[in-house]
């Protein structure tokens, strides 16, 4: 009987254990699976958007994450195509969805005021003819 009890114990360890990691790690790859890119937010002084160029071409679905890997709130917005992620706390993501119906260079820039360099905080994406 008692051997069943700890069997039963290490069971509902391991569940209680793994369980939430593993249903973390299968929610996020399932989040992300159609991900077009990922840039990470930092200040300028400490790496800026990367990447700061996105190619993609036009009609296709784009999804982005950005994931702020900085120690501040930083914002991801571009303008010209409605997309704004507002405020992305320090250690979060934010995934936008978006499709661009023209071919141009759009810029995107952090929206919050994260330091003195800030206004420096701008990539492009560029969405091409096919
Ligand atoms: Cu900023």
């Amino acid at each position: 009987m008692s051997i069943i009890k700890t069997v039963i114990s290490a069971i509902l360890l391991l569940v209680c254990t793994v369980g939430p990691i593993v249903a973390t790690l299968v929610y996020e790859s399932s989040r992300t699976r159609d991900l077009t890119a990922e840039i990470l937010a930092r200040t300028p002084e400490k790496g800026n958007f990367s990447p700061r160029y996105l190619k993609v071409a036009l009609g296709e679905k784009i999804k982005l994450r950005v994931r702020n890997v900085d120690t501040v709130v930083h914002g991801f917005a571009i303008p010209a195509l409605g997309v704004d992620a507002g405020e992305i706390k320090a250690g979060h993501y934010a995934i936008l969805e978006f499709t661009p119906e023209k071919p141009g260079k759009y810029d995107y820039y952090c929206t919050t005021w994260c330091s003195e360099f800030h206004l420096q905080m701008r990539g492009v994406l560029e969405v091409t003819a096919r």
